[in-house]
């Protein structure tokens, strides 16, 4: 560090890592520290080495002048030793990253220009990871957007219920149920080779973008850990559930703004129509209720084990998460022959 660290505080809002800002003496340079979540990465190496491979390619590449001019800056600080993270004598991994100045992260979308910012921002991480070099990233967390393996993970909890908590999400619990038919829809596209795989973020939600508290724009996306194989309908998903929404992950009643939806399908396909499949853009809406579908199944799978794997605020903050899920789920099905027009007429315009 250029100076000693003198102080360490709680930073941001992510559900997995224990994340710190730290501040030097002089103020010169602020950091991120993070203790990595041994229970949901068990190989901390390994998503060290992904993470040195991702970083590399995107420093080796210009960036375009309309987003990202700040990715180059988000490099892991290496210990004295010259690793990428630090081992404690009891047994915890910690890394550094240099804090992005200027920044902040927001947890839900305010406006359509910050729905068409993030789509932006993702639509160009995606093609900076286009010609990503062989060997395949070491897939960190398997089956980490298979569907259909997200369902028999609940039905497990469903069946054990071991904190007794089924009675309390019986209208949850027959929701996820009703929507088991066509859940597959996207992991039957991935391995039957109609969709291509490509490097993806796998965790497209729109706190893992810093925008730049001066003019809002996209700067850099962080929370690199999960960047593995994928399909890009994973992202675009993720960025349906998260940056179209009226309502954060924590509230009730969540709808999809359909002009929210058309900025972000917009700013995504502006660095992306070029190149990707029309079996891809086909699915753009499709991946939006599919990956909403598969998150709030996964916090009812966490209510019902006992807030294991997501951090959580209170008792029922999980079993919260999960029905503002299944309430934008619900909105994006009353919407989603809007939002394929969309997607087909913004597509005929970009892509021409
Ligand atoms: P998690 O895996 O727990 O979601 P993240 O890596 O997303 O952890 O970090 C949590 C939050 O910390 C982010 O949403 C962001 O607000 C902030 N953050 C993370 N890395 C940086 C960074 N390099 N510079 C500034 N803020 C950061
Ligand atoms: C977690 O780490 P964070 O908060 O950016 C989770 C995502 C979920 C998301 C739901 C490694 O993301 O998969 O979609 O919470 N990350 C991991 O908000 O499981
Ligand atoms: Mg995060």
């Amino acid at each position: 560090l250029p100076g000693a660290a003198i102080s360490a505080e709680p930073y941001g809002s992510g559900h997995i890592n224990d994340t710190y800002i730290v501040e030097t003496e002089g103020g010169d340079g602020r950091f991120i520290l993070q203790r990595i979540n041994k229970h949901v990465f068990p190989e901390p190496a390994a998503i060290m080495e992904n993470i040195a491979r991702v970083t590399a390619h995107l420093q080796s590449k210009p960036i375009a002048q309309d987003t990202l001019q700040r990715q180059p800056d988000l490099n892991i600080v290496s210990t004295h030793d010259d690793t990428a993270y630090h081992l404690s004598a009891n047994g915890d991994f910690w890394r550094l990253w240099p804090f992005v100045e200027n920044t902040s992260s927001i947890d839900r979308v305010q406006s359509a220009e910050q729905a068409f910012t993030v789509g932006l921002a993702f639509g160009a991480f995606q093609s900076l990871l286009r010609d990503f070099p062989r060997p395949r990233l070491i897939e960190t967390i398997a089956n980490f957007h298979n569907t259909p393996h997200r369902f028999e993970q609940f039905s497990e909890s469903h069946k054990k219920d071991v904190c007794d908590r089924a009675k309390q999400c019986a209208p949850e619990i027959e929701t996820a149920l009703n929507n088991a038919g066509g859940a597959d829809v996207l992991q039957n596209l991935y391995t039957s080779g109609q969709l291509p795989e490509r490097v993806v973020h796998n965790d497209a939600k729109i706190n893992n973008v810093m925008l730049d508290i001066d003019t809002g724009e996209a700067v850099c996306i962080i929370d690199l850990d999960t960047v593995m194989p994928g399909l890009a309908l994973f992202d675009f998903g993720d960025l349906v559930r998260t940056a179209t929404a009226s309502a954060g992950e924590d509230d009730d009643n969540a709808t999809l703004h359909l002009s929210w939806y058309e900025q972000l399908v917009k700013g995504f396909l502006t660095h992306t129509a070029s190149f990707l499949t029309a079996k891809e853009v086909e699915n753009l809406p499709l991946a939006g209720r599919i990956i909403t579908l598969e998150t709030g199944l996964r916090f009812l799978t966490d209510y019902l084990s006992g807030d294991t794997y997501f951090k959580t605020d209170r008792v029922d903050h999980n079993l919260a998460r999960c029905r503002s899920q299944f309430s934008l789920l619900t909105s994006i099905d009353q919407q989603l022959d809007q939002m394929q027009e969309i997607t087909a007429a913004t597509y005929a315009k970009l892509s021409r």
